[in-house]
C-alpha cells in the first residue's frame, strides 16, 4: 500500500501477546521518543506510526498495539486486517503468557487466514536469571514453538529474545520484521528460523 501524501510504502505490524509482556515497552524502545502516537481508549488499542529510512528507501511504518484483555477480541478483530507482519511478543519470565503465545496466533489466523511474516519475541530477557527456572522460559523452547508454527502454519517465522528495559535485540527485531515483509510483499519470502 502508498502514502497517499508521498508516495511512499506503508508497511503495518502488529503486536500481540498477553497484557504485560512488554509489547508498548518495545515499541517506544523501537521508536525512540519522535513518532506519532494515538490510543483509543475504548477498546485499548494503541498505534504509533513513524517515517523510516529502510534499505534506502523511506517507508512509512504503522504499528498496532493490541491490548491483552481477551473480552475485546471482538474488536480487536478488525485491526489484523491489512497487517503485513506480526510480532507476537510472551515473557521469558512468564510461562503462562508463553502457554498462550500459540491462542494468539490461533486469533490472528482465525481473523486473518494464512499469516504475514511473524517474529516471535522472548521479551524481559534481562530478569531470566533472577527468576526461578521453573518459571522461565529457555531460548531452546521459545525456538522450538517458532519452528512448529512455522511448519504447521507455513508462515515465514523468526525467533528472537529480547529486552525492552536494556534494549537487547529491540533494533534487530523491527528490523527483522521489516525485512521480511519487504520480501513477502515483493513474493520472495522464504521460510527459516533465526
Ligand atoms: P504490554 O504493553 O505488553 O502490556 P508493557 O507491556 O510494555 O506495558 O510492560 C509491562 C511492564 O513490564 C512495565 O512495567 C514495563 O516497564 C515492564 N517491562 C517491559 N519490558 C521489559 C523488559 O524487557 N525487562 C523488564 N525488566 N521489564 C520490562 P511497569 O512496572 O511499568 O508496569
Ligand atoms: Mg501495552
Amino acid at each position: 500500500m502508498k502514502d497517499q501524501d508521498d508516495g511512499s510504502r506503508i508497511l503495518k505490524a502488529v503486536l500481540i501477546g498477553d497484557g504485560a509482556v512488554g509489547k508498548t515497552s518495545m515499541r517506544r524502545n523501537y521508536l525512540g521518543e519522535d513518532f506519532i502516537e494515538g490510543h483509543i481508549a475504548t477498546i485499548g488499542v494503541d498505534l504509533a506510526t513513524k517515517r523510516i529510512l529502510f534499505e534506502d528507501e523511506v517507508v512509512k511504518f504503522i504499528i498496532w498495539d493490541l491490548a491483552g484483555q481477551p473480552t475485546f477480541e471482538k474488536v480487536r478483530g478488525h485491526y489484523y486486517h491489512g497487517c503485513n507482519g506480526i510480532i507476537l511478543v510472551y515473557s521469558v519470565v512468564d510461562r503462562r503468557s508463553f502457554e498462550n503465545a500459540s491462542k494468539w496466533l490461533v486469533e490472528a489466523y482465525r481473523n486473518m487466514g494464512p499469516l504475514p511474516p511473524t517474529v516471535i519475541v522472548g521479551n524481559k530477557v534481562d530478569l531470566r536469571p533472577r527468576t526461578p527456572a521453573k518459571d522461565s522460559v529457555t531460548p531452546d523452547e521459545g525456538r522450538k514453538f517458532a519452528e512448529y508454527f512455522k511448519a504447521k502454519l507455513n508462515v515465514p517465522a523468526y525467533f528472537i529474545e529480547t529486552s525492552a528495559k536494556t534494549g537487547e535485540n529491540i533494533q534487530h527485531t523491527f528490523t527483522e520484521l521489516l525485512r521480511m515483509m519487504k520480501l513477502a510483499e515483493s513474493g520472495e519470502s522464504d521460510l527459516f528460523v533465526g
